[in-house]
């Protein structure tokens, strides 16, 4: 986009900021604007996101570290001895750590765009896990990367928890999967957390907690946009929005213009009607049968899963 380059030049936006410059003006000039989710995780953002983690209403990552830490053994027993495990936008290391600690392994390889944050994680696992070998992959785990060399030899697991899958449309799911199954290669295993359908009075106040927080994290994307882009976007004129799109099995966020406005960034003017919706996340939830399809069709298959006892939410182990 011309016009682009010409405001990130005269801006002198940095490479990164001018991608997220021209993805910012793209999605704000569809007929149903949108942004991507991936814009929410700056410093602020990738804060508030703890915060929701830890919110009543937001059960999927207690409830995940539950099955994880309830069926560790079984877990374990799953994974070949000397095993590396490949951890797909590695963020936090708690999920990993009840791994870790219920079998020994050979290696650990955090793959993530932010390379300075696994750096500085990898740093604290190496002290707990003396003989562990640690590899951070700063890349962006959506495309395909390669392995460090020294795994060659040694069996791969791969894990991806948090329905970070449930971010992807249902196409890019299945090619994350299989492009996932041929960078571990074959005999890999695959270990993924996968949020499941539930009723809608469970699943709505999860995206639309009663503190406001998810409000605050997804209004935040418009802060960013005003802080990096020197937009002049009015943010209490938008609301969150967060409703369960049944047809599509997915939790939708929008934020809704209060009222007709106009706004400007990089120099480019941008309308709203009053009630306009800027789309801003999908998150897809599964029923078993579905992502048991969605493995097949991967070229991956399904080995077990477990559920907590309410069945909100699965991990499953794939083999390739
Ligand atoms: C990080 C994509 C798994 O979909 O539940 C949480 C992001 N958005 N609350 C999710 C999110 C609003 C989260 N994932």
């Amino acid at each position: 986009n011309m016009h682009v380059a010409v405001h990130a030049r005269a801006h002198q936006l940095d490479p990164q900021t001018q991608i997220f410059a021209a993805d910012v003006l793209d999605g704000l000039s569809q007929p149903q604007k949108s942004l991507s989710p991936k814009y929410f995780y700056d410093d602020a953002g990738s804060e508030l996101f703890v915060e929701i983690t830890k919110l009543p209403e937001y059960y999927p990552t207690r409830t995940e570290l539950g099955i994880l830490r309830d069926r560790a053994g079984e877990i374990a027993a799953l994974i070949p001895p000397n095993a590396a495990i490949v951890e797909f936008g590695a963020g936090a290391t708690t999920k990993i750590r009840i791994l870790l600690a219920a079998h020994k392994v050979a290696a650990y390889v955090p793959v993530d765009i932010s390379g300075d944050f696994i750096t500085a994680q990898a740093e604290g696992l190496r002290r707990d896990f003396p003989d562990l070998a640690v590899y951070p992959v700063a890349a962006d785990f959506t495309e395909p990367f390669e392995l460090p060399g020294a795994l060659r030899e040694l069996p791969k697991v791969g894990f991806f928890p948090g329905s970070t899958l449930g971010n992807f449309e249902p196409q890019e799911a299945a090619h994350f999967l299989a492009s996932a199954r041929g960078i571990l290669g074959q005999g890999a295993q695959l270990i993924i957390g996968v949020d499941l359908e539930k009723d809608e009075r469970l699943l709505v106040p999860a995206y639309d907690d009663s503190a406001g927080v998810t409000a605050k994290f997804n209004l935040n994307v418009l802060e960013r946009i005003n802080r990096e882009l020197g937009g002049d976007l009015e943010v209490p004129s938008f609301r969150h929005r967060a409703i369960y799109n049944r047809d599509q099995h997915r939790i939708e966020m929008h934020l809704v213009s209060l009222r007709e406005q106009n706004v400007r960034i990089l120099g480019e003017d941008i309308a709203f009607r009053a009630g306009e919706t800027i789309h801003t996340e999908n998150s897809y939830k599964y029923s078993l049968p579905r992502f048991r399809a969605l493995a097949q069709e991967s070229g991956w298959t399904l080995k077990r899963s477990w559920t907590d006892a309410d069945g909100l939410f699965s991990v499953h182990a794939l083999e390739a």
